[in-house]
Protein backbone atom coordinates (compact mmCIF):
# COMPACT_ATOMS: atom_id res chain seq x y z
CA UNK A 1 0.00 0.00 0.00
CA UNK A 2 1.49 3.65 -1.07
CA UNK A 3 0.97 6.32 1.40
CA UNK A 4 -0.61 9.58 0.07
CA UNK A 5 1.43 10.94 -2.73
CA UNK A 6 3.13 14.60 -2.44
CA UNK A 7 0.08 16.55 -4.48
CA UNK A 8 -2.23 14.72 -2.17
CA UNK A 9 -0.63 16.21 0.77
CA UNK A 10 -0.61 19.79 -0.82
CA UNK A 11 -4.05 19.26 -1.25
CA UNK A 12 -5.02 18.83 2.22
CA UNK A 13 -2.76 21.53 3.28
CA UNK A 14 -4.29 24.24 1.16
CA UNK A 15 -7.46 22.60 2.04
CA UNK A 16 -7.12 23.13 5.34
CA UNK A 17 -6.00 27.00 4.86
CA UNK A 18 -9.39 27.49 2.85
CA UNK A 19 -11.20 25.90 5.27
CA UNK A 20 -9.40 28.88 7.70
CA UNK A 21 -8.51 25.64 9.52
CA UNK A 22 -4.78 26.35 11.55
CA UNK A 23 -1.61 24.78 10.93
CA UNK A 24 -0.37 22.52 13.21
CA UNK A 25 3.30 20.59 14.16
CA UNK A 26 1.69 17.07 13.23
CA UNK A 27 0.31 18.46 10.21
CA UNK A 28 2.24 17.72 6.95
CA UNK A 29 3.41 21.06 5.39
CA UNK A 30 5.72 22.54 2.38
CA UNK A 31 9.09 23.15 3.10
CA UNK A 32 8.71 26.61 1.55
CA UNK A 33 5.63 27.14 4.33
CA UNK A 34 7.81 25.76 7.10
CA UNK A 35 10.77 27.73 6.69
CA UNK A 36 8.80 31.30 5.98
CA UNK A 37 6.61 30.76 9.28
CA UNK A 38 10.18 29.78 11.16
CA UNK A 39 11.68 32.35 9.69
CA UNK A 40 9.05 35.03 10.84
CA UNK A 41 9.09 33.54 14.64
CA UNK A 42 12.82 33.51 14.74
CA UNK A 43 13.04 37.37 13.59
CA UNK A 44 10.22 37.91 16.31
CA UNK A 45 12.19 36.20 18.81
CA UNK A 46 15.20 37.84 18.34
CA UNK A 47 13.38 40.72 18.01
CA UNK A 48 11.95 40.37 21.79
CA UNK A 49 14.82 39.50 23.47
CA UNK A 50 16.81 42.31 22.08
CA UNK A 51 14.05 45.11 22.43
CA UNK A 52 14.25 44.64 25.97
CA UNK A 53 17.98 46.66 25.98
CA UNK A 54 16.91 50.28 25.31
CA UNK A 55 14.19 50.31 27.92
CA UNK A 56 16.36 47.88 30.50
CA UNK A 57 19.18 50.49 30.49
CA UNK A 58 16.76 52.48 32.31
CA UNK A 59 16.19 50.55 35.08
CA UNK A 60 18.64 51.57 37.33
CA UNK A 61 17.27 55.03 36.59
CA UNK A 62 14.18 54.80 37.19
CA UNK A 63 12.25 57.72 38.95
CA UNK A 64 10.61 55.89 41.69
CA UNK A 65 10.09 52.75 43.05
CA UNK A 66 6.36 52.43 41.26
CA UNK A 67 7.98 53.41 37.89
CA UNK A 68 10.91 50.81 38.41
CA UNK A 69 8.46 48.00 39.11
CA UNK A 70 6.31 48.66 36.05
CA UNK A 71 9.41 48.99 33.85
CA UNK A 72 10.90 46.10 35.53
CA UNK A 73 7.47 43.79 34.66
CA UNK A 74 8.03 45.15 31.18
CA UNK A 75 11.25 44.02 29.99
CA UNK A 76 10.12 40.60 31.40
CA UNK A 77 7.62 40.12 29.59
CA UNK A 78 9.43 40.90 26.94
CA UNK A 79 11.65 38.10 27.86
CA UNK A 80 8.62 36.02 27.98
CA UNK A 81 7.31 36.41 24.75
CA UNK A 82 11.05 35.81 23.17
CA UNK A 83 10.22 32.24 25.40
CA UNK A 84 6.62 31.86 23.97
CA UNK A 85 8.29 32.61 20.40
CA UNK A 86 10.93 30.00 20.42
CA UNK A 87 8.93 27.32 22.05
CA UNK A 88 6.36 27.57 19.08
CA UNK A 89 10.02 27.64 16.76
CA UNK A 90 10.63 24.33 18.24
CA UNK A 91 7.63 22.64 16.81
CA UNK A 92 8.65 23.38 13.51
CA UNK A 93 12.03 21.40 14.50
CA UNK A 94 14.14 24.23 14.84
CA UNK A 95 16.99 23.86 18.10
CA UNK A 96 16.47 26.82 20.26
CA UNK A 97 20.21 26.80 20.76
CA UNK A 98 20.79 27.30 16.94
CA UNK A 99 18.45 30.10 16.94
CA UNK A 100 20.33 32.00 19.31
CA UNK A 101 23.73 30.99 17.72
CA UNK A 102 22.17 32.64 14.71
CA UNK A 103 21.23 35.41 16.30
CA UNK A 104 24.51 36.01 17.84
CA UNK A 105 26.56 35.26 14.69
CA UNK A 106 24.06 37.68 12.58
CA UNK A 107 22.75 35.05 10.80
CA UNK A 108 19.25 35.82 11.34
CA UNK A 109 17.63 39.57 12.00
CA UNK A 110 15.86 41.27 15.01
CA UNK A 111 13.51 44.37 14.65
CA UNK A 112 16.41 47.12 13.59
CA UNK A 113 14.08 49.57 15.59
CA UNK A 114 16.08 48.40 18.86
CA UNK A 115 19.41 49.98 17.33
CA UNK A 116 18.12 53.00 18.34
CA UNK A 117 19.59 54.56 21.66
CA UNK A 118 17.31 55.02 25.01
CA UNK A 119 18.63 58.58 25.88
CA UNK A 120 16.64 59.71 28.22
CA UNK A 121 13.96 58.47 30.85
CA UNK A 122 11.41 59.61 28.42
CA UNK A 123 12.56 57.23 26.39
CA UNK A 124 11.03 54.45 28.15
CA UNK A 125 7.35 56.28 27.20
CA UNK A 126 8.13 56.54 23.68
CA UNK A 127 9.21 53.19 22.93
CA UNK A 128 6.58 51.64 24.85
CA UNK A 129 3.83 53.84 23.71
CA UNK A 130 5.06 53.61 20.14
CA UNK A 131 7.12 50.46 19.49
CA UNK A 132 4.98 48.38 21.45
CA UNK A 133 1.81 50.41 19.94
CA UNK A 134 3.28 49.29 16.31
CA UNK A 135 3.58 45.77 17.70
CA UNK A 136 -0.27 45.41 18.71
CA UNK A 137 -1.51 46.89 15.38
CA UNK A 138 0.87 44.27 13.49
CA UNK A 139 0.74 41.85 16.14
CA UNK A 140 -3.23 41.21 16.85
CA UNK A 141 -4.05 39.63 13.26
CA UNK A 142 -1.12 37.46 13.91
CA UNK A 143 -2.97 35.92 16.88
CA UNK A 144 -5.55 34.26 13.52
CA UNK A 145 -2.39 33.68 11.71
CA UNK A 146 -2.12 29.91 9.85
CA UNK A 147 0.26 28.43 12.09
CA UNK A 148 -1.33 27.33 15.27
CA UNK A 149 1.82 27.08 18.03
CA UNK A 150 2.31 31.19 16.79
CA UNK A 151 -1.21 32.32 16.76
CA UNK A 152 -1.49 30.34 20.79
CA UNK A 153 1.65 32.31 21.17
CA UNK A 154 0.68 35.63 20.14
CA UNK A 155 -2.69 35.99 22.17
CA UNK A 156 -0.68 36.05 25.48
CA UNK A 157 2.06 38.40 23.31
CA UNK A 158 -0.98 41.07 22.59
CA UNK A 159 -2.19 40.85 25.67
CA UNK A 160 0.23 42.01 27.55
CA UNK A 161 2.00 44.40 25.07
CA UNK A 162 -1.37 46.04 24.91
CA UNK A 163 -0.72 46.86 28.83
CA UNK A 164 2.68 48.03 27.67
CA UNK A 165 1.54 50.76 25.48
CA UNK A 166 -0.79 52.15 28.62
CA UNK A 167 2.59 51.99 30.66
CA UNK A 168 4.02 54.01 28.01
CA UNK A 169 1.92 56.55 27.61
CA UNK A 170 1.37 57.15 31.51
CA UNK A 171 5.14 57.93 32.05
CA UNK A 172 4.70 60.33 28.79
CA UNK A 173 1.58 61.50 30.31
CA UNK A 174 3.24 62.49 33.72
CA UNK A 175 6.18 64.13 32.15
CA UNK A 176 3.71 66.31 30.07
CA UNK A 177 2.30 67.40 33.07
CA UNK A 178 5.72 68.38 34.26
CA UNK A 179 7.56 71.42 33.96
CA UNK A 180 8.52 72.47 30.64
CA UNK A 181 12.01 71.14 30.60
CA UNK A 182 9.62 67.30 31.37
CA UNK A 183 7.53 67.98 28.05
CA UNK A 184 10.76 69.04 26.39
CA UNK A 185 11.67 65.79 27.14
CA UNK A 186 9.03 63.45 26.20
CA UNK A 187 8.69 65.67 23.17
CA UNK A 188 12.12 64.94 22.27
CA UNK A 189 11.64 60.97 22.65
CA UNK A 190 8.09 61.08 20.42
CA UNK A 191 10.61 62.79 17.50
CA UNK A 192 13.22 60.24 17.74
CA UNK A 193 10.90 56.97 18.30
CA UNK A 194 8.14 57.91 16.08
CA UNK A 195 10.15 57.08 12.19
CA UNK A 196 11.66 54.08 13.74
CA UNK A 197 7.80 53.27 14.53
CA UNK A 198 6.56 54.17 11.48
CA UNK A 199 9.08 52.68 9.30
CA UNK A 200 10.68 49.56 11.08
CA UNK A 201 8.19 47.86 12.85
CA UNK A 202 6.66 47.00 9.96
CA UNK A 203 8.81 46.15 7.14
CA UNK A 204 8.80 47.43 3.73
CA UNK A 205 6.13 48.24 2.07
CA UNK A 206 4.45 45.83 -0.11
CA UNK A 207 3.33 48.32 -3.40
CA UNK A 208 5.23 51.16 -4.81
CA UNK A 209 2.17 52.99 -4.04
CA UNK A 210 3.53 54.62 -0.84
CA UNK A 211 6.05 56.27 -2.51
CA UNK A 212 8.92 53.40 -2.19
CA UNK A 213 11.69 53.24 -4.98
CA UNK A 214 10.73 50.20 -7.12
CA UNK A 215 13.54 48.49 -5.24
CA UNK A 216 12.14 48.39 -1.43
CA UNK A 217 8.58 48.10 -3.28
CA UNK A 218 9.95 44.57 -4.77
CA UNK A 219 11.91 43.52 -1.62
CA UNK A 220 8.58 43.81 0.68
CA UNK A 221 5.96 42.81 -2.29
CA UNK A 222 7.55 38.56 -2.68
CA UNK A 223 7.32 38.14 0.64
CA UNK A 224 3.63 39.61 1.40
CA UNK A 225 2.49 37.74 -1.46
CA UNK A 226 3.41 34.68 -0.22
CA UNK A 227 3.16 35.12 3.06
CA UNK A 228 -1.05 36.29 2.68
CA UNK A 229 -1.69 33.37 0.49
CA UNK A 230 -0.63 30.78 3.55
CA UNK A 231 -2.47 32.79 5.58
CA UNK A 232 0.91 33.59 7.98
CA UNK A 233 0.20 37.53 7.45
CA UNK A 234 -3.29 38.78 7.14
CA UNK A 235 -2.87 42.34 5.87
CA UNK A 236 -0.06 44.08 4.37
CA UNK A 237 2.52 46.17 5.61
CA UNK A 238 1.04 49.74 4.58
CA UNK A 239 -2.40 48.53 5.40
CA UNK A 240 -0.91 48.08 9.42
CA UNK A 241 1.23 51.05 8.88
CA UNK A 242 -1.49 53.18 8.08
CA UNK A 243 -3.83 51.77 11.04
CA UNK A 244 -0.84 52.76 13.88
CA UNK A 245 -0.90 56.38 12.55
CA UNK A 246 -4.36 56.92 12.79
CA UNK A 247 -4.42 55.30 16.17
CA UNK A 248 -1.29 57.76 17.49
CA UNK A 249 -2.72 60.98 16.29
CA UNK A 250 -5.87 61.86 18.50
CA UNK A 251 -3.49 60.19 20.90
CA UNK A 252 -0.77 62.39 20.76
CA UNK A 253 -2.90 65.64 20.40
CA UNK A 254 -4.34 64.37 24.13
CA UNK A 255 -0.70 64.08 25.52
CA UNK A 256 -0.27 67.60 24.00
CA UNK A 257 2.77 66.05 21.59
CA UNK A 258 3.68 66.67 18.41
CA UNK A 259 4.46 64.54 15.94
CA UNK A 260 7.06 64.85 14.04
CA UNK A 261 5.97 64.96 10.46
CA UNK A 262 4.48 68.68 8.84
CA UNK A 263 2.32 65.92 6.18
CA UNK A 264 0.01 64.64 9.23
CA UNK A 265 -3.36 65.99 7.92
CA UNK A 266 -6.74 63.76 8.21
CA UNK A 267 -7.81 63.13 4.47
CA UNK A 268 -11.90 63.20 4.44
CA UNK A 269 -11.62 61.57 1.35
CA UNK A 270 -9.44 58.05 2.08
CA UNK A 271 -10.78 58.76 5.87
CA UNK A 272 -7.10 58.16 7.16
CA UNK A 273 -4.67 60.52 7.61
CA UNK A 274 -2.24 61.05 5.38
CA UNK A 275 1.58 60.86 6.26
CA UNK A 276 5.15 61.14 4.85
CA UNK A 277 6.32 58.83 2.83
CA UNK A 278 9.04 56.50 4.57
CA UNK A 279 12.77 57.63 2.93
CA UNK A 280 13.28 54.11 2.11
CA UNK A 281 16.83 54.16 1.36
CA UNK A 282 17.27 54.72 5.09
CA UNK A 283 15.33 51.98 5.96
CA UNK A 284 17.84 49.89 3.90
CA UNK A 285 20.48 51.36 5.43
CA UNK A 286 18.93 50.71 9.17
CA UNK A 287 18.99 47.24 8.17
CA UNK A 288 22.45 47.24 6.91
CA UNK A 289 23.71 48.89 10.35
CA UNK A 290 26.41 48.42 11.45
CA UNK A 291 26.72 51.53 14.08
CA UNK A 292 27.95 51.19 17.82
CA UNK A 293 24.47 50.57 18.98
CA UNK A 294 24.22 47.91 16.84
CA UNK A 295 27.64 46.29 18.31
CA UNK A 296 26.32 46.93 21.43
CA UNK A 297 23.57 45.18 21.33
CA UNK A 298 24.56 42.13 20.06
CA UNK A 299 27.72 42.25 22.42
CA UNK A 300 25.31 42.66 25.51
CA UNK A 301 23.41 39.67 24.03
CA UNK A 302 26.16 37.44 23.60
CA UNK A 303 27.55 38.42 26.92
CA UNK A 304 23.99 37.56 28.55
CA UNK A 305 23.96 33.94 27.01
CA UNK A 306 27.88 33.25 28.01
CA UNK A 307 26.81 34.22 31.40
CA UNK A 308 23.79 32.09 31.65
CA UNK A 309 26.18 29.04 30.65
CA UNK A 310 26.02 27.81 34.31
CA UNK A 311 21.86 27.58 34.11
CA UNK A 312 21.75 25.44 31.27
CA UNK A 313 24.36 23.00 32.77
CA UNK A 314 22.76 23.32 36.10
CA UNK A 315 19.75 22.30 33.99
CA UNK A 316 21.21 19.41 32.13
CA UNK A 317 23.10 17.90 34.60
CA UNK A 318 19.85 18.09 36.86
CA UNK A 319 18.11 16.79 33.86
CA UNK A 320 20.89 13.74 33.68
CA UNK A 321 20.81 13.11 37.71
CA UNK A 322 16.84 12.32 37.37
CA UNK A 323 16.80 10.09 34.67
CA UNK A 324 20.06 8.01 36.31
CA UNK A 325 17.66 8.04 39.56
CA UNK A 326 14.49 6.97 37.91
CA UNK A 327 16.73 4.33 35.83
CA UNK A 328 18.15 3.23 39.47
CA UNK A 329 14.39 2.50 41.06
CA UNK A 330 12.81 0.79 37.88
CA UNK A 331 15.81 -1.80 38.00
CA UNK A 332 14.16 -4.68 39.76
N1 LIG B 1 14.37 45.18 11.03
O1 LIG B 1 10.66 39.94 4.58
P1 LIG B 1 10.31 41.35 4.36
C1 LIG B 1 8.42 43.99 19.42
C2 LIG B 1 13.99 42.43 6.81
S1 LIG B 1 8.54 42.67 18.38
C3 LIG B 1 15.24 44.32 10.51
O2 LIG B 1 9.64 41.66 3.07
P2 LIG B 1 8.14 41.39 6.13
C4 LIG B 1 8.01 43.89 20.83
C5 LIG B 1 13.27 41.11 6.73
O3 LIG B 1 13.56 40.33 7.82
C6 LIG B 1 9.17 43.45 16.88
N2 LIG B 1 14.99 43.63 9.38
O4 LIG B 1 9.53 41.90 5.60
C7 LIG B 1 8.81 44.80 21.65
C8 LIG B 1 13.80 40.55 5.45
O5 LIG B 1 15.10 40.04 5.69
P3 LIG B 1 15.52 38.52 5.31
C9 LIG B 1 9.20 42.62 15.71
C10 LIG B 1 13.80 43.86 8.79
O6 LIG B 1 8.28 40.01 6.68
C11 LIG B 1 8.48 46.15 21.78
C12 LIG B 1 13.97 41.79 4.60
O7 LIG B 1 14.05 42.89 5.49
N3 LIG B 1 7.88 42.23 15.29
O8 LIG B 1 8.70 45.00 18.96
C13 LIG B 1 12.85 44.74 9.28
O9 LIG B 1 7.09 41.65 5.13
C14 LIG B 1 9.25 46.98 22.58
C15 LIG B 1 12.79 41.99 3.67
O10 LIG B 1 11.63 42.25 4.44
C16 LIG B 1 7.71 41.10 14.57
O11 LIG B 1 8.67 40.41 14.28
C17 LIG B 1 13.18 45.43 10.46
N4 LIG B 1 12.36 46.29 11.03
O12 LIG B 1 7.92 42.42 7.30
C18 LIG B 1 9.89 44.30 22.36
C19 LIG B 1 6.30 40.74 14.20
N5 LIG B 1 11.79 44.75 8.45
O13 LIG B 1 14.66 37.59 6.11
C20 LIG B 1 10.63 45.14 23.19
C21 LIG B 1 6.25 39.64 13.17
C22 LIG B 1 12.08 43.89 7.46
O14 LIG B 1 15.22 38.42 3.83
C23 LIG B 1 10.30 46.49 23.30
N6 LIG B 1 6.98 39.98 11.96
N7 LIG B 1 13.29 43.37 7.65
O15 LIG B 1 16.97 38.45 5.71
C24 LIG B 1 6.41 40.68 10.92
O16 LIG B 1 5.26 41.05 10.94
C25 LIG B 1 7.27 40.92 9.71
O17 LIG B 1 8.29 39.99 9.69
C26 LIG B 1 7.87 42.35 9.67
C27 LIG B 1 8.75 42.46 8.41
C28 LIG B 1 6.76 43.38 9.61
C29 LIG B 1 8.76 42.64 10.86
Amino acid sequence: MHGPSEDDLHAHFEALLAAGRQIEPRDWMPDGYRRMVLRQIAQHSHSEIIGMQPEGAWLTRAPSLHRKASLLAKVQDEAGHGLYLYAAAETLGADRANLLDALHRGHQRYAATFNHPALTWADTGAIAWLTDGAAVVNQAPLCHTSYGPYARAMRRVCQEEAFHVRQGYDVLWSLCQGTPEQKEMAQDAVNRWWLPAVALMFGPPDTAAGGADARTAAMGAAVSRRSMAWGIKQHTNDELRQRFVDNCVPQAERLGVTLPDPAIRWNEERGHYDFSAVDWQQFRDELADDSACARQRLAHRVAAHENGAWVREAVDAYAAYSAAHRAREETP
